[in-house]
C-alpha cells in the first residue's frame, strides 16, 4: 500500500446516495457529517478522524458518488502504465476534465494509500452502472471491502449483491449505517483488520482502543447514575411558614419544586449520557412509543418500569418496612400515581401512603408560630428503580442510536418480560447490591460509599452487558 497516512485511513466511496457519508458519520461517531436524501450532498472529500483521548487513532473519508464511472472506465481499460502509478495517472490527466472531476476527486484519497470501503443500497438490484464502478475498483489494485447497506428490509437482491461482489473485493459485509450497534461496528473493523495485513497491528491498537474507550463510557455513567440515584433518595425540600392560610397552597409549591428538582437530576444524567456517547448536535427524539415520554411521576412509568411485586417484596426483606406499602400496592395492581400523590391527593390510596411513610408533605410545629414543611425524601424502593429504569432505557436508546440516523425509528427497547424496562430482569445478586444501597443510604445508618462503589461496579457490568445485545434496533 502506497501509505501516506499515519494512522489507518478508508475512503468510503460509491454510488450517489447510497449511505456512504451515513456510514462515515456512524463508523467515525460523528454527528457532523452531512446526510441528505438529495443525491450529490457530499462535493468534496472530508476526512473524520476518530479520537480518543484527543488522539486519531483511525479515519474515515467521505466522498463524492461516482458520476461518469463509464467513461473513467474506459480510461482504466486504455491505461498502459505502471500499474503501481494507474490511480495516479488517472487524476494527472483527468484533473481538467469536467465530466471526471468527481471522479479524480473520490480517488485522491486512494491514491495517498487510503483502504477502500465500496457501499450500495442493498435493497436494490445490481445494476450495469454498479458492476461498472466495482471493475474500476478492482483496477485500481488496492485492497477493498464491499459493504452492504440495505436501506429497507428488502433482502431479495443480497444473494444477487454479494455473488457479484465476489468478482471484484477481498471480503463483503452487511453493515447498516442506521442500525449499527457498537458490536457490529467492531466486527468491521475486524473484517477490515483481516483484509488491510498492512495495517493489521494498528487495527488492532484501534479496536482495543475502542474497546477500552466504551469500558471507560460505561464507566463513567455508571458512576454518574449511581451517583444521582442516590441524590434523588435522599432529596428532601423544607420550608418554613407562620401563616396557616397559605399552608396548602406552600405544600403544593413545595411538591412541585420537589418534581421539578428530581426531573433535573434525571435530565442531567440523561444529557451526560448522550454526551459520552458523542451525540453532539441533534436533539435525540426518543421513539414514538417509548415509556420515557410519560413523566417520572406519571402512574404509566411505575406500571410498566421498576420492579415486579415479588421483587418489592424481596426488597421487603432488606430494606425492612418502608417497602411494605409498595409490595402491597404492586400486589393488587393497583396503579394510582404511587409518587403523585404526595400532599395534594385524598382517598384511601393517599391515607394508605401516607401511613407508610412514603414521599409526602409533612407538617411539624405549633399551630401558633413558625411551621416547618418539608416534602421527601422518597421511602419508596419502587421510586430508585423506576428511576434507575429509565436510565437504563434512556442509555440503551442512545447507544444504538447510530450517528448516521437522523431521525427516530418506531422500535421500543423491550426487555420482554411483563415489565418494559430492565430493572426486574436483573439477576438477584445485582438486586440485592440495589436493595441494600437504599437501606444504607436511606436509613442514613452508616457510611455508604462501599455500597455506592458496589453499585457502580455491578451498574457497569449491566451496561456492558446491554452494549453486547446484538440488534438491539431501536
Ligand atoms: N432507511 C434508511 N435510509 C438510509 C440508510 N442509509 C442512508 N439512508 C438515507 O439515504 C439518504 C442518502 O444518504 P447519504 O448518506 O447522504 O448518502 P451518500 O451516499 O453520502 O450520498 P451523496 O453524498 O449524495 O453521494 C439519506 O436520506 C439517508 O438518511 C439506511 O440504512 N436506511
Ligand atoms: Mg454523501
Amino acid at each position: 500500500m502506497n501509505d501516506q497516512f499515519s494512522i489507518p485511513a478508508f475512503a468510503i466511496i460509491g454510488h450517489p446516495n447510497e449511505g456512504k457519508s451515513t456510514i462515515v458519520s456512524t463508523l467515525a461517531e460523528n454527528d457532523r457529517v452531512r446526510i441528505s436524501p438529495i443525491p450529490g450532498e457530499t462535493v468534496e472529500c472530508m476526512a473524520f478522524p476518530v479520537k480518543i483521548d484527543d488522539r486519531g487513532i483511525i479515519r474515515f473519508i467521505d466522498t463524492p458518488g461516482f458520476q461518469n464511472p463509464r467513461k473513467a472506465l474506459a480510461w482504466f481499460r486504455k491505461y498502459a502504465g505502471n500499474n503501481e502509478d494507474i490511480i495516479n495517472a488517472f487524476i494527472r490527466e483527468n484533473r481538467s476534465e469536467n465530466d471526471l472531476s468527481d471522479e479524480c476527486r473520490l480517488l485522491e484519497p486512494v491514491s495517498k494509500g487510503a483502504g477502500i470501503i465500496y457501499i450500495v443500497d442493498g435493497s436494490r438490484p445490481v445494476g450495469k452502472t454498479d458492476t461498472i464502478e466495482m471493475e474500476i475498483l478492482r483496477l485500481t489494485g488496492q485492497p477493498r471491502i464491499a459493504v452492504i447497506n440495505s436501506k429497507d428490509l428488502n433482502n431479495e437482491f443480497i444473494r444477487d449483491w454479494k455473488r457479484e461482489f465476489l468478482k471484484y473485493f477481498n471480503s463483503v459485509r452487511i453493515f447498516n449505517g442506521h442500525t449499527a450497534t457498537y458490536i457490529e461496528r467492531i466486527e468491521l473493523l475486524d473484517a477490515l483488520r483481516a483484509i488491510f495485513q498492512d495495517w493489521e497491528v494498528p487495527l488492532s491498537h484501534v479496536i482495543d482502543s475502542f474497546r477500552q474507550d466504551w469500558a471507560n463510557r460505561n464507566r463513567a455513567v455508571a458512576s454518574a447514575a449511581v451517583e444521582m440515584l442516590v441524590k434523588a433518595i435522599t432529596y428532601k425540600e423544607t420550608t418554613e411558614s407562620s401563616n396557616d392560610k397559605e399552608l396548602s397552597k406552600l405544600k403544593s409549591r413545595q411538591l412541585e419544586n420537589y418534581k421539578n428538582r428530581i426531573t433535573a437530576f434525571e435530565k442531567e444524567i440523561c444529557r451526560t449520557i448522550k454526551k459520552r456517547f458523542r451525540h453532539n448536535i441533534f436533539d435525540y427524539d426518543l421513539p414514538p412509543a417509548s415509556i420515557l415520554h410519560a413523566d417520572l411521576f406519571d402512574e404509566e412509568s411505575i406500571r410498566v418500569l421498576g420492579l415486579k411485586p415479588n421483587q418489592i417484596a424481596i426488597a421487603g426483606g432488606v430494606t425492612g418496612s418502608m417497602v411494605g406499602a409498595a409490595a402491597d400496592i404492586a400486589a393488587h395492581g393497583i396503579t394510582f400515581g404511587l409518587f403523585t400523590v404526595i400532599g395534594g391527593a385524598s382517598g384511601a390510596g393517599y391515607a394508605y401512603i401516607n401511613k407508610n411513610k412514603m414521599i409526602r408533605t409533612r407538617v411539624a410545629g405549633f399551630k401558633i408560630g413558625k411551621r416547618k414543611i418539608s416534602t421527601g425524601p422518597c421511602r419508596n424502593i419502587q421510586f430508585m428503580y423506576v428511576l434507575l429504569d429509565r436510565i437504563l432505557l434512556y442509555y440503551s436508546h442512545v447507544i444504538n442510536w447510530a450517528h448516521g440516523r437522523r431521525e427516530p425509528s418506531n422500535k421500543v427497547v423491550n426487555s420482554g418480560c411483563s415489565k418494559q424496562g430492565m430493572v426486574s430482569d436483573f439477576p438477584d445478586d445485582a438486586r440485592k447490591v440495589f436493595d441494600t444501597m437504599f437501606t444504607i443510604v436511606t436509613k442514613n445508618k452508616k457510611d455508604s460509599s462501599e455500597i455506592e462503589k458496589k453499585a457502580v461496579m455491578t451498574l457497569e457490568k449491566i451496561l456492558t452487558d446491554i452494549s453486547h445485545q446484538k440488534n438491539q434496533v431501536i
